[in-house]
């Protein structure tokens, strides 16, 4: 840390902490080498889209991963969200948690079905199970639950739900891939799953998505839907979009799938340091996963209680911006605020989205920055009042 000048840059020190800007996200990538020999066996074959032969070695490799009959990979996560819920034949109402990324209740509007936010527990901030049970009326045809920063929701009681009711669940685990509870990997509950593989997860296609299940019949009409031709002209679909996922696309995964292992790992690193370093600073709540679930580690979040730190979470967020760590208000503003929907049976999301900040794990972070990214939070809270004088 500094020695000589201001401690912060927010406070007039003459530099930021870090030189070049830590953004949150993975981005994980590949040796240039192994990229190069990629692209030209991509080149070599002259085959770039439509089920190819990268495309079909990436499905394989995640259905055998995660122990699931089908992988069906999409251009993106929010896409192969809105072709899980076509190919469903929902109607009406779908329940979503109300803290999530808007993608997840915008696949349901794509589909003209109607969202019903539902509020989180404040601990883990996945859906609550109990404000869900509230919610289920006959007009409710799925509810569609989220695996957060990495971790794992209540899935098995949720199975159970949805079963009792005779609903679907989709699982949005757009930033879970890897992650397991009970010794079971994520890909493999409800009637299907769906990853995210952008370049901020875990695995890295630039931009890229898969949908697992154990369905035959979901997944030959999701494999119909997401070509625009006819895929399978045996399999009745009423509409198609274009989700298809490139062969560039699919030759970044599987070089980002042969360095999952690592990549785990050092995500596993960077989050003990923040959690050992940031556990008894007063007013930071840190986000707790059960003991039966092994997250990805892909993002270290938490909740600034105002009071107790000093801050909020807006002013955190500007200290640590101004050291070049760009800390980010996932997810900001709330969907209730979209949506208009009653705060009052939203309590815990609407201060999950007040008070919850995420800090960079991933490729551009190591042990070292994560240590003074620490620093920088505790001098915060140590300096709180100055800081208040010049924001
Ligand atoms: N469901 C859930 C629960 C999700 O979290 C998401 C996506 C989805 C569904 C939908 O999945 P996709 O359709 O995206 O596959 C980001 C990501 O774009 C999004 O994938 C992610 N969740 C969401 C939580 O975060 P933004 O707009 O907030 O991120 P962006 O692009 O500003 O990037 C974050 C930081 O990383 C910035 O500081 C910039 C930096 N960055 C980003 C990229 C892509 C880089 O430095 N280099 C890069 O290449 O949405």
């Amino acid at each position: 840390m500094r020695e000589s000048e201001a401690p912060l840059r927010i406070l007039g020190a003459n530099k930021p902490l870090f030189k070049a800007p830590i953004p949150v996200g993975q981005l994980y990538k590949p040796q240039w080498e192994q990229y190069c020999n990629a692209m030209s066996g991509i080149f070599e074959r002259a085959y770039y889209n439509n089920n190819g032969p990268l495309l079909n070695e990436l499905e394989e490799k995640i259905a055998n991963f995660i122990g699931v009959k089908h992988a069906i990979c999409t251009s993106n996560a929010t896409l192969g969200l809105m072709i899980a819920l076509d190919a469903m034949n929902l109607k009406g109402k779908v329940i979503v948690p109300a803290f999530t990324f808007v993608a997840s209740v915008q696949a349901v509007e794509w589909n003209n079905l109607e969202p019903v936010l539902c509020d989180i527990e404040p601990n883990s901030q996945h859906i609550d199970i109990e404000h869900l049970k509230t919610l289920i009326t006959d007009d409710v045809s799925a509810i569609m639950a989220v695996n957060l920063w990495g971790n794992v929701c209540n899935i098995i009681e949720l199975e159970r739900i949805a079963e009792e009711h005779n609903i679907k669940l989709i699982m949005d685990s757009a930033q879970a891939f890897a992650a397991e509870i009970d010794n079971r990997k994520v890909g493999q509950f409800g009637d299907c799953e769906v990853f995210s593989f952008h370049a901020t997860k875990i695995i890295n296609a630039t931009e890229g998505g898969c949908i697992c299940t154990n369905n035959d019949v979901l997944a030959g009409k999701m494999r119909a839907i997401r070509p625009t031709y006819p895929a399978n002209p045996n399999i009745e679909v009423e509409r198609v979009i274009n989700a298809r996922m490139s062969e560039a696309q699919a030759a970044m995964a599987l070089l980002s799938f042969n360095q999952l292992q690592a990549n785990l790992s050092k995500n596993r690193l960077l989050f003990n340091v923040y959690n050992d370093e940031l556990r008894d600073v007063a007013g930071i709540r840190s986000i707790n996963s059960s003991s039966n679930v092994k997250p990805n580690f892909q993002s270290f979040t938490f909740r600034v209680d105002e009071k107790e730190f000093g801050l909020n979470r807006d002013q955190l967020q500007r200290v640590l911006v101004e050291e070049n760590i760009l800390a980010r208000r996932y997810f900001y503003p709330g969907l209730h605020s979209y949506l208009n929907y009653s705060s009052s049976t939203l309590e815990n999301a609407v201060v999950a989205c007040r008070e919850s900040i995420q800090l960079p794990i991933g490729d551009l972070v190591d042990e070292k920055s994560a240590y003074q990214i620490c620093q920088v939070i505790k001098l915060a809270q140590q300096l709180s009042r100055s800081i208040k004088e010049v924001l």
